[in-house]
Order: C-alpha cells, then structure tokens, then sequence
C-alpha cells in the first residue's frame, strides 16, 4: 500500500511540530505539500522534508490531485472555508481546535459532513490519545469505581503567546477540559459558570487569569478547572476523579526523582504542551493515518476515539457560553441543537 501524501496547512509553533511528527516517525505516511500565509516560513519548513513542496493557496493545496488528506493547523478563522473545501474535495482532514471560531460556523460543518454521509473530520483533541487519559476512560467503563461523579482539573502554562486576552484562556486552554469531560463522562455539558479570582500580578495588564471554570453535566456531574496560563513555572495539565467507590489522578508527572546536594530532591516539568503531549499527538497522528489508509472513516464504530466535527460543535457551544459566563459573572445554560436532529451527525 502506498505512503498516503498529505498537505499541512499552517506550519507555524503546532504545524511544524506535526510536519516533523508525520516525516519522522510516523509510518505509511509523507508530507507532500506544506503551505502558510508567511510563504518563506513554507519554504523554510519544506526545504527540510524530502520530496515535499509548496503550494501558496491554501485551497489549492486541498484540491491537489497529488493531496490524499490534509492536516489543518491554520489560525481558527479560517478554518471554515478551509473545512468545507476539504469535504468539496472528499479529503480526511485532521483539524487543530478549534473547528471554527463560532457556534452557527461550527453547526454548519456538523450539517455539510452529516450531508456526505461519510465522517472526513477528525478534530485535534489529542488529549483523548493520552495514555494516562486513556486509562482513566477504561478505569471508568470498567465500572470498578461505580459511578464517576466529580472531576476536578488543573491547567496551567508557563506563559502564553502576547496575543491571549480573557476569553481565548476560555476557548483555547478551557476547551480542552470541555472535550476531556465529554469523553470522560459521555454526556453533553449543560451549563459553565467562570469565576475570576484576583488576577495574578504578573499576568498582562487586563487579562482574567487565572480563572475557575465550574462546568455542569445534565445528570448532575460536577467539574471544576482552575486556568492559569501565566504561571512562569511550567506546563501542569491534572485531572483527578472522583467516582462512587474510589477516586484517581494523572498528571502528576511523577517521572525521574532526583535528589541531590545540597539536601534538594525534585524532578523535571514540561515546558509545554508539545512535551506533555507528545506522545499523545503521536498515537493521535499515527491512528488517523492508518485509519484513512485503510478507508476507516475516522468517528465510526472502528475507531471510536477520534473526536469528530459533532465534538468541535459541542466544544465550541460550551466555549460560547463559557465567554458569555466570563462577561457576566453568572452561570451560563449551554445552547446546542439535538445531536438526533441531524441525520448521520
Ligand atoms: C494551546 O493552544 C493548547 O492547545 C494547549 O494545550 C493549552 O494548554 C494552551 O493553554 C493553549 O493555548
């Protein structure tokens, strides 16, 4: 079977981390064209894979004959058009969050996709891939520890790029707990309320951080997330739950516990989430390529995992009621349309 060819669009801090991934150790698969808005950073990126070129339209690079599947890390505005163009053209793409910036944009790629009838969109939600919340997803379905009830999470960064303001710590750091609370749990989320703390000192003048998000499912589960995204420390992502007969925790990064002189002993944090997650990108990538190798349409019974465009509505649902909470101060009801009201969502 041949090496499946795929286009990476936006090769950026994140995209130039998956065009490294997808030449280097992942298997059955070649990066055959890269593209980005800053055409001598494509160049720059392309001049270090074999065989690899630049095509500077971005739409271009998706209806290429020679494109088998794409890989979108492109800013979020422009995801909508990039999206639909992939679903003109039949091509699996594997989309960073957020699938789009807005619930109405996100709904109609939910509708486009169900309209094929075949699921092409697999969103970056590469926590699922974690080892450590795989484990804790078994752990649940087991049953062993009853019934899940709490969750409760920390997020933190070290910094964050000078562009962050209030509410992108709500719909780019938040909305992964949005996503790990509906694989964990599997439900909807049902309402977010976000209480702002006094905000670190450190942080830049007017920016809400850290922040306390308290998410509500509709059978009554409850999660917390303290975000903190200018931490200076490192990058600390934890989740512990606590279930009927027991209670469980990752993220403890408990790896090498050095001690030494003079009478210190510690270990290593991540600095950020290429790091902590790396491995977990890896299997993400690795499934998703074999997956589409194989005709497996990513989000179907074979390969249950990959979060689908549904999960890139629901994300941005809750994101968007997360904002409105921020704005506020109150606890926001999540608005989304039935999943059942869209045949093959
Ligand atoms: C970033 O975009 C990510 O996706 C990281 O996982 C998250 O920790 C960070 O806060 C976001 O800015």
């Amino acid at each position: 079977m041949s090496d499946l060819r795929v286009a990476v669009l936006g090769v950026g801090v994140m995209g130039a981390d998956h065009v490294e991934r997808l030449s280097t150790r992942i298997a059955g698969v070649k990066v055959a064209v890269v593209n980005d808005f800053i055409e001598a950073r494509a160049e720059e990126v392309a001049a270090g894979v074999p065989g690899c070129r630049v095509v500077s339209d971005p739409l271009e690079a998706i209806a290429d004959p020679d494109v088998d599947a794409v890989v979108l890390a492109t800013p979020g505005p422009t995801h909508d058009k990039q999206l639909l163009a992939c679903l003109e053209h039949r091509k699996p793409v594997l989309c960073e969050k957020p699938l789009t910036t807005d619930v109405d944009s996100a709904l109609d790629v939910v509708r486009r996709e169900a309209e094929l009838g075949v699921r092409l969109i697999q969103v970056g939600f590469m926590r699922r891939f974690d080892p450590e919340y795989a484990e804790l997803k078994t752990l649940i379905g087991a049953g062993e520890f009853g019934q899940p009830l709490v969750l409760h999470c920390v997020h933190r960064n070290a910094a964050v790029p000078p562009s962050f303001d209030s509410t992108i710590i709500v719909k780019d750091s938040l909305v992964h707990e949005v996503d790990v609370t509906r694989f964990l749990f599997d439900e909807e989320i049902a309402s977010v309320h976000i209480l702002r703390p006094t905000p670190n000192p450190g942080a830049p003048e007017g920016i809400q951080d850290p922040q306390i998000a308290i998410m509500k499912t509709p059978s009554g589960k409850h999660v917390d997330v303290e975000l903190f995204v200018t931490t200076g420390v490192g990058y600390e992502v934890r989740t512990e739950l606590v279930a009927e007969k027991g209670t469980a925790m990752i993220g403890l990064e408990v790896g090498l516990i050095r001690k030494g002189v003079p009478g210190t002993w510690g270990g290593a944090i991540a600095p950020d989430f290429r790091v902590r997650f790396g491995t977990a990108y890896d299997i993400e990538f690795q499934r998703w390529v074999a997956a589409v190798r194989h005709g497996i349409a990513t989000g179907s019974d074979d390969y249950t995992d990959g979060p689908t465009a549904w999960d890139g509505y629901a994300a941005a649902a809750v994101c968007a009621a997360g904002v409105e909470s921020l704005a506020s101060g109150r606890p926001v009801e999540v608005k989304m349309v039935e999943r059942a009201s869209i045949k093959g969502a």
